[in-house]
């Protein structure tokens, strides 16, 4: 109302918009398929408007043989960045925070998290991921 706007001139209205959308996160569940070169993709929109910065993406999956995987974050504007690369050999399961730097890459969109199983027999599921905006 802008009739309005001018009894309270004087007063600074501040809003805190990181507070209130920093943290996005997937919950469902993804089977990866076996030895499959495209992967299984989770998706989180982010709805955080202006560059992406300094962010954390926490990944949690179940897998037997976590040498197998190859884990890709890809940003809204089509920038990949490799989490890791078919490192933990016969380790279980991934429970990480990846911290990276994504300064200059807009945040607003979908992000897509790319989990790629490289060899037969072991198996896993992409259990939860989120992003974090510092
Ligand atoms: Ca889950
Ligand atoms: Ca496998």
């Amino acid at each position: 109302m802008l009739t309005g706007y001018s009894a309270f001139s004087d007063v600074e209205l501040i809003a805190d918009y990181s507070l209130a959308s920093n943290f996005y996160e997937n919950d469902t569940n993804h089977p990866i398929p076996d030895k499959d070169n495209n992967g299984a993709q989770s998706s989180i929109t982010v709805n955080h408007i202006g560059d992406a910065g300094n962010i954390n993406v926490e990944v949690n999956i179940s897998h037997t043989y976590t040498g197998d995987l190859i884990l890709e974050l890809h940003s809204p504007t089509g920038e990949k960045h490799i989490l890791q690369k078919k490192s933990g050999g016969g380790t279980d399961d991934i429970a990480k925070v990846y911290s990276i730097d994504m300064t200059g890459i807009e945040a607003q969109g979908d992000w897509i998290l790319n989990v790629i199983d490289t060899v037969k027999n072991d198996i896993g599921t992409i259990e939860h991921w989120s992003i974090t905006f510092l």
